[in-house]
């Protein structure tokens, strides 16, 4: 792979949280920027390279801030622009890049935009009466699937005050904005500026894909949504080429591949297919979904990356699986239906392994070794819960568990103030499940996390070796083994997906190797693997 034009976020490690869920400053029961600062030196110690903050723009918070009221402000709970100009600050002296969302498909129905829209007496009426899908009935588009399946039964809803329907993809509440009018694309390229002249290193583009509707089209991934993604790219790079633009379509490798383009479009995109691939992997004790999945998966253009992912702040979508395999996947992960969400599970990483430090590791070693960049979801580094009692997803957003002092040490608020409970119940408690005893314990997941991601960063063969698939046992997959090989540096990557020991042999043609997690030598021929057992092995001639 070429080195030479290495972007930053090709090798990077990136953390996504939560800014209301990360740490509350002022005591009003809310996390903001001021307490995410007071958390960067701890952020630091993971090893991560990049933050993606979690929406953090004036909302009714309909959809956690999805649902945008003013793209040129900040949540009031979360702080000012200047708490985050002090906190972009902050980052940067510790060497880490600050990633903002924006969300260009649909805006807040309390936007001033969709206020004006939907109002003919309004004063800017003429002004915003295209900013939106507008339509007389709510026939049009009718191949276009429904996502927030268990909330939405139409993407039109009825607006009383126009007297007429409005479109949108997610939430009723989220109007999609009209790509085909100039002044909506105008004012998007504007607003990508302004977070650019704030400081953002990076954006993330939520749900491109439904920027434009066709008729006769599913309206996805339409030519026209390309057009005007490269665009943005055009006009980013013209402004700060060093800015990353991090996609977020969810589908196909062949539909993914589009968001590239030729190396003029995004430059990172979620790795979707893969994502739940490695859980039924794992189920399955049998390394072939994630073989198939790579075969699909094309070459990208060069300065481009996959981001990938094990858990994130959505349920774990199976919308990039077939219904049979969904159906398993509820089966063996979701097997309480209230654990089920749309086409997904609303699970966090820990609970969905049981608990079971060996696999929640080995799922990381997944992560970290089979290229892309990785991306982290706060909390899942020590292991956190969630509490399916919550509405949505909400469960997987509990506030972060600190210590075991009042509110797991996230807020001085009275309880009752708090945006959404602390666990405080069964065995991901905060009195079990937190920071402060992890630091203290060499052994914690937290602790063996960090190290794994120093091996990672110390070894660039991980990010962008070549990559190719070895044989363990002899003709079986119960062992994901692959080779990274950057330059002289080779990399052998076993992954036991069992609940057995497994006994292989290690290729004789290297000589010998070191365990780069351990630092010990270890002989080639036979060898076995505890159950849920990893090594990083490289060549040591
Ligand atoms: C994204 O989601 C966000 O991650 C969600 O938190 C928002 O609710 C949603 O947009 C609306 O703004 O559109 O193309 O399948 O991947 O809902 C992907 C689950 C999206 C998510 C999907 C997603």
């Amino acid at each position: 792979m070429e080195t030479e034009k290495l972007r930053w976020y090709q090798d990077a490690i990136f953390l996504e949280l939560n800014v209301r869920a990360y740490k509350d400053s002022n005591g009003d029961g809310w996390g903001d920027l001021e307490g995410v600062r007071s958390k960067v030196g701890y952020i630091k110690s993971l090893g991560v390279d990049a933050v993606w903050l979690q929406p953090i723009m004036p909302s009714p918070l309909n959809d956690d801030g999805y649902d945008v009221s003013d793209f040129r402000n900040i949540f009031h709970a979360y702080g000012t622009i200047d708490d985050f100009k002090n906190l972009v600050e902050a980052f940067h002296e510790h060497n880490i890049k600050v990633i903002v969302e924006i969300i260009p498909n649909h805006t807040s129905e309390e936007h001033p935009w969709f206020q004006a829209s939907r109002d003919p007496n309004h004063p800017e009426y003429e002004k915003y009466k295209d900013y939106y899908v507008w339509a007389d009935n709510d026939k049009g588009y009718p191949d276009a699937r429904i996502i927030f399946l268990d909330t939405e039964p139409s993407n039109w809803s009825y607006d009383e005050k126009r007297g007429q329907y409005f479109w949108h993809r997610f939430f009723a509440s989220q109007p999609d904005l009209n790509y085909d009018n100039p002044a909506v694309q105008q004012e998007m390229l504007d607003i990508v500026r302004f977070w650019i002249d704030l400081g953002a290193d990076g954006l993330r583009i939520d749900a491109p894909p439904y920027l434009f509707e066709r008729e006769g089209t599913n309206c996805e991934n339409l030519p026209e949504t390309h057009a005007f993604l490269k665009r943005m790219r055009a006009f980013v790079d013209g402004y700060n080429p060093d800015v990353l633009l991090l996609s977020e379509a969810n589908q196909w490798p062949e539909d993914v591949i589009e968001y590239f383009g030729d190396g003029d479009e995004m430059m990172m995109n979620f790795h979707f297919p893969l994502m739940p691939r490695l859980f039924m992997a794992l189920a399955a004790q049998d390394a072939e979904p994630i073989k198939k999945i790579l075969e699909r998966t094309p070459d990208l253009p060069e300065g481009c990356t996959w981001g990938t992912f094990l858990r994130c702040h959505d349920e774990l979508t199976l919308e990039m699986v077939t219904p049979e395999e969904r159906e398993w996947m509820w089966q063996v992960y979701a097997p309480d239906p209230n654990q089920r969400r749309n086409l997904g599970i609303r699970r966090r990483l820990a609970p969905l392994m049981d608990g079971d430090i060996r696999k929640i590791l080995l799922m990381h070693s997944l992560l970290l070794t089979m290229g892309g960049a990785p991306f982290l979801y706060y909390g899942d580094e020590i292991g956190m819960g969630d509490d399916i009692r919550l509405f949505d997803r909400n469960g997987l957003r509990t506030p972060m568990q600190w210590d075991d002092s009042k509110n797991a040490g996230f807020s001085d608020a009275p309880k009752e103030k708090l945006y959404a409970p602390v666990i405080d119940f069964g065995e991901y408690s905060y009195t079990k499940v937190n920071v402060a005893a992890q630091e203290a314990d060499p052994s914690s997941l937290l602790n063996q996390l960090r190290h794994l991601i120093a091996v990672r960063k110390a070894n660039p063969a991980f990010a962008r070796g070549s990559f190719s698939w070895r044989e363990f046992v002899s003709g079986k997959q119960t062992v994901v083994a692959y080779d990274r090989i950057l330059d002289s540096e080779r990399i052998l990557v076993l992954n036991n997906l069992t609940d057995r020991q497994v006994t292989g042999a290690l290729p004789e043609d290297n000589g010998k190797y070191i365990d780069l997690v351990t630092g010990k030598q270890i002989a080639t021929g036979e060898l076995t693997l505890q159950p849920y057992e990893f090594l990083w092995l490289i060549s040591a001639g």
